[in-house]
């Protein structure tokens, strides 16, 4: 593989992202057709998750694909769903070789597209970019293999990890900069998800706003007893975008028919320790086909994501701004003894944005 290559996939990878948060359950997934030295071709999985990034791309390099190669950030697929095969589409339009990053462990495709092409003379090469592959379709795999989406932590606190003072003062901690960049980061998710604590103290509204961005992510509230005020901005926009609650099997039933009258979905789900199950959630939302969700907090649910080693992602802002012992902190208590038992991330990224500094962390698997 060549130095080009690496740049053509990278080009793929990043047409790929732009389908983040917008193509669940499938994964978002990027392609580009190269002819010669010229781009003939780019796609990526379109909103709803089709069409697939091969259809995209082959039908806009016409008759330049004879001969050319494809690069794909995901195994093509295999399987004959509402569309036929990618690996199929490729193979008949006369691609010479392909490149992909990643195999798809969907069991419907699973190295049977990558066999496909191999068996029809395609010349296939396997792993570009793979890392990169890993971590931006992380949602995809994650639901593919565990039943459950990915789990980006976002927290954004003082310099000494506070997130209100003492009288539950909280706006703003961080810049306008950091916020629209929390916005940025909720278009990349399919969906928000925050506790009935949060719900409560902040009336928030959880759409993704100032971006142009015309996709909004599926809001998730936990309320266990669903003691939440109907009269909210989430409750009040029900109708219009989707609101999905997550509640214990005990809460008032006509709790439970107040909230989907209004338009919310209904998610009734199992407890563990008198709060809802962490994991019993995700699987319920995994089931409901989402791969990326996006928790803004609080710090209760916050810890009990962290302390199930549910959390695959966090995103930190950190402000210049100091609160002192008496200020809200960022999780709930957490029962830890040894720093051994602590939950660990390693250092992705740091970056300034505005007066902030952004840090993400990845999970460190044990
Ligand atoms: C590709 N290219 O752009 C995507 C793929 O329900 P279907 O028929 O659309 O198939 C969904 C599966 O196809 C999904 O689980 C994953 O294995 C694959 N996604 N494959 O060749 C794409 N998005
Ligand atoms: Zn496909």
């Amino acid at each position: 593989m060549t130095q080009s290559d690496t740049r053509y996939m990278r080009l793929a990878l990043s047409l790929g992202r732009r389908g983040l948060g917008r193509s669940a359950p499938n994964p978002a997934v990027g392609c580009v057709i190269v002819q010669g030295a010229r781009i003939v071709g780019r796609g990526w999985t379109q909103p709803g998750g089709r069409p697939h990034a091969e259809t995209i791309a082959l039908a806009q390099a016409g008759a330049a694909v004879r001969g050319a190669t494809a690069y794909v950030t995901l195994e093509p697929c295999a399987h004959h769903g509402q569309t036929p095969p990618c690996a199929a589409a490729l193979i008949e339009a006369g691609i010479a070789r392909v490149v992909v990053a990643l195999g798809d462990p969907d069991p419907r495709v699973d190295g049977g597209g990558l066999a496909m092409l191999h068996a029809a003379g395609v010349k296939v090469e396997t792993g570009l970019c793979a890392d990169e592959a890993r971590a931006d379709l992380a949602g995809f795999l994650c639901r593919v293999t565990l039943g459950r989406p990915m789990v980006t932590l976002k927290l954004a606190s003082s310099f000494d990890g506070r997130i209100a003072t003492a009288s539950g003062d909280s706006q703003w901690i961080t810049g306008a900069e950091a916020r629209r960049h929390v916005h940025a980061m909720r278009a990349t998710h399919d969906a928000v998800m925050i506790g009935a604590g949060t719900a409560r103290a902040d009336d928030p509204l959880l759409t993704v706003r100032g971006l142009g961005v015309d996709h909004q992510p599926i809001r998730v509230v936990l309320s266990r007893h669903l003691d939440l005020p109907l009269d909210s901005q989430l409750a009040r926009t029900a109708r219009d975008l989707p609101v999905w609650i997550c509640h214990g099997r005990r809460a008032a039933p006509e709790l439970v028919s107040a909230w989907s009258g209004i338009g919310a979905e209904m998610v009734e789900v199992d407890e563990t320790q008198g709060a809802l199950d962490p994991g019993a959630v995700l699987q319920a939302l995994g089931a409901r086909g989402l791969t990326r969700v996006y928790c803004e907090g609080g710090g209760s649910l916050a810890a009990s994501l962290l302390s199930a080693g549910l959390v695959d992602e966090l995103v930190g802002y950190t402000a210049g701004v100091a609160i002192g012992a008496e200020g809200r902190p960022s999780l709930a208590a957490m029962g830890l003894g040894r720093l051994t038992e602590a939950p660990r991330f390693d250092l992705t990224e740091t970056r300034v944005i505005g007066s902030d500094i952004l840090h993400r962390w990845r999970q460190r698997h044990r």
